[in-house]
């Protein structure tokens, strides 16, 4: 069959499936694309013939921004728990680095997410072209090069030839739960526009299985020999959970064994809020009930988690001396972690076989007790901060609380950086294991609209609540208006507290003294600390297209929330919180190390904490 590269690729891409547990999807769902002359006339042609030839085959969706086409197709790919996946083209130069950040992002948080960045002329005549590095070391570096260590498999097609090897390349290692991350195939622009004949079995439908690796029994009998002895054991339930679909067989092993469960950011939603065993969040935003059962813990079983510093506290959420490990992981990498007794395996078919090697085992009755009465403690908490009242302006929990009783228990919350990941780790009530999407991985400002873009591109049934702060929308909003082209509706929760509050408040506690954190005018003192600036982030959504609606108490946000969600339209719900007005503590710590020496007395004082905290942070070896 004689096609371009370009035109080969999009025809390879529509008959590629994935399958797990005998039910088959597409791989990739469709193509973000923004076009240079690095991709115009090579995938652009590509996509274009086949939108007009096989409508629906891989439909194109612009974006206004190609790192913002990234964070869609990595919350698109996290919401399918990775069985589809999207493809991303851009133009070569900037087009491509602009992808780079969101390659990170894909690859940090084990997400699947394909990228195809124009590329400089294979042949090279015409060289230095438009946008074009000019390495003076070698001429096959380009920019792109910038790709490798930001994505699980790279490779650049500098010949049709090379296309199929490459190919198949890509698709098995996005369909892979141990190896997934971004998948970049670079592609020189000429390369793109060249035709070649192809062997009609490249295009044949191919089914990507994604496997769930069984456990070896003698892991499962050494994990289960470790768990049996016991006697405070502590699940920590990550991404990994949610992934594998183990959430059901998670909730049969933690009542058979009475073992509570802790989540971390990814693994949120692992468990309902308030199952009895649930104890929340764990870590430097956990909840104190997760905290305090962590710090007795003598044996942590981690389910598909890479022990983030988050989740450990920078390792001092553990600090039972003689603290074992088990890890429950895809990965054989994150097993490995904390030199637990590594049990490399699927998380729902190691949790069945954990279940049936403990059978006939619990633990005590006075633990578990425990363990509830803690939890219960920490919902009375959540349920103040909910509602806590805080004047004139509303504190960022009660923004939370409203978002979370009007939504409905499949809504899903979006949110990526500043201080409301932290916030939702802790308060959220989950209700549904995909109602919860914080990336936490990479923590990256302006994730948010883009990225919820992308979850609801892949759950259109559900409600998409996106939390974005100030500097978060500032970064990245322009994804708004690829919502309201494709009349993808979100809601957008846009909390206003002019600056960076969580950057701010830890920049106080070490001493730092919020420097560079609010957003002020420069002001008499020749410094950043004048009035707050005019900024209307509302006006400036309403100008993106978008409905707006504007809340100044909690009752008008409630109402406001209300509207939205019953609305067709993407709407933003802008309100200003209070800056100051703090989350319930989580009594743990994290590790930023503070200056050594300082003139400044108050980085004096932090730097006397830091050396004290540290004390505690353990080797787990
Ligand atoms: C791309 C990127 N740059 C910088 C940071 C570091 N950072 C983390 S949170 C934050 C401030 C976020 O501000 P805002 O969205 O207003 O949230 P707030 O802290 O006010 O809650 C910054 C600068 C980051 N996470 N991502
Ligand atoms: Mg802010």
């Amino acid at each position: 069959m004689r096609l371009t590269v370009g035109q080969a690729i999009v025809r390879f891409l529509a008959a590629q499936r994935s399958e797990r547990d005998g039910v088959e999807h597409k791989l990739v769902e469709g193509c973000f694309g923004i076009f240079g002359h690095g991709n115009v006339a090579g995938i652009g042609q590509a996509l274009l013939e086949a939108e007009l030839a096989t409508p629906g085959a891989l439909p194109y969706h612009q974006a206004r921004n190609e790192q913002g086409m990234v964070h869609a197709a990595a919350g698109f790919a996290r919401m399918r728990n990775r069985l589809s996946a999207l493809a991303c083209t851009s133009s070569i130069g900037p087009g491509a680095t602009n992808m780079v950040t969101g390659a990170a992002l894909a690859t940090v948080n084990r997400l699947p997410v394909l990228l195809l960045p124009g590329d400089v002329f294979a042949t090279r005549v015409a060289s230095p072209v438009l946008q074009e590095l000019e390495d003076p070391r070698g001429y096959d570096i380009s920019v792109n090069d910038a790709f490798r260590p930001v994505s699980r498999f790279f490779d650049r097609i500098w010949r049709p030839e090379q296309l199929p090897a490459a190919l198949l390349g890509a698709m098995r290692v996005l369909t892979d739960p141990a190896e997934t991350g971004a998948v970049t195939l670079a592609l020189p622009q000429d390369v793109q526009a060249q035709a070649f004949d192809w062997p009609d079995e490249l295009f044949a439908t191919r089914v990507w299985h994604v496997a769930r690796p069984a456990p070896e029994p003698a892991a499962i009998a050494r994990a289960a020999q470790v768990l049996r002895a016991a006697r405070r054991p502590l699940i920590v339930a990550g991404g990994g959970v949610i992934y594998a679909e183990a959430t059901e067989a998670l909730r049969r092993f933690a009542e058979a064994t009475g073992i509570p469960v802790a989540e971390t950011q990814a693994g949120k939603g692992s468990l309902r809020y308030d199952h009895p065993l649930s104890v929340g969040a764990l870590g430097a935003t956990g909840s104190t009930a997760a905290n305090a059962l962590a710090r007795e813990a003598d044996v942590v079983l981690g389910v598909g988690t890479r022990w983030s510093d988050f989740t450990t506290a920078s390792r001092t959420a553990f600090a039972a001396p003689g603290v074992r490990f088990v890890n429950v992981n895809v990965a054989a990498f994150d097993a490995a972690k904390h030199a637990g007794v590594a049990v490399v395996a699927d998380a729902r078919s190691a949790l069945d076989a954990l279940t049936a090697a403990l059978r006939g085992w619990g633990a005590g009755a006075g633990y578990r007790e425990r363990a509830g009465k803690l939890a219960r403690r920490w919902d009375d908490t959540v349920e103040r901060a909910y509602h806590a009242g805080n004047g004139p302006l509303p504190a960022q929990s009660e923004v939370l609380g409203a978002v979370n009783e009007v939504s409905a228990p499949r809504d899903v919350v979006v949110c990526a950086a500043g201080s409301m990941p932290g916030d939702l780790h802790k308060l959220w009530r989950t209700r549904d294991p995909k109602g919860y999407h914080v990336e936490y991985g990479f923590s990256c400002m302006g994730y948010e609209i883009a990225g919820g873009l992308g979850v609801k591109l892949a759950a259109p049934d559900r409600e998409v609540f996106v939390l974005v702060g100030d500097g978060s929308y500032l970064m990245m909003a322009q994804e708004l208006v690829t919502a309201v082209q494709e009349r993808i509706k979100l809601v957008v929760v846009l909390v206003q507290n002019h600056g960076f509050a969580s950057i701010g408040r830890l920049s106080e506690s070490l001493g730092s003294q919020r420097f560079g954190t609010a957003y002020r005018y420069r002001g008499e003192s020749g410094r950043l600390d004048g009035d707050v600036l005019p900024v209307d982030l509302a006006a400036n959504a309403e100008s993106l297209g978008a409905r707006v609606l504007r809340a100044r108490t909690v009752d008008e946000l409630r109402a406001a929330l209300v509207e939205a969600r019953a609305s067709e339209h993407t709407t933003v719900v802008h309100v200003d919180v209070d800056p100051l007005a703090g989350a319930p503590e989580s009594e743990a710590w994290w590790d930023v190390p503070v200056a050594e020496t300082a003139a400044l007395e108050s980085t004096r004082e932090a730097r006397a904490e830091y050396a004290r905290a540290k004390q505690a942070q353990r080797g787990y070896l």
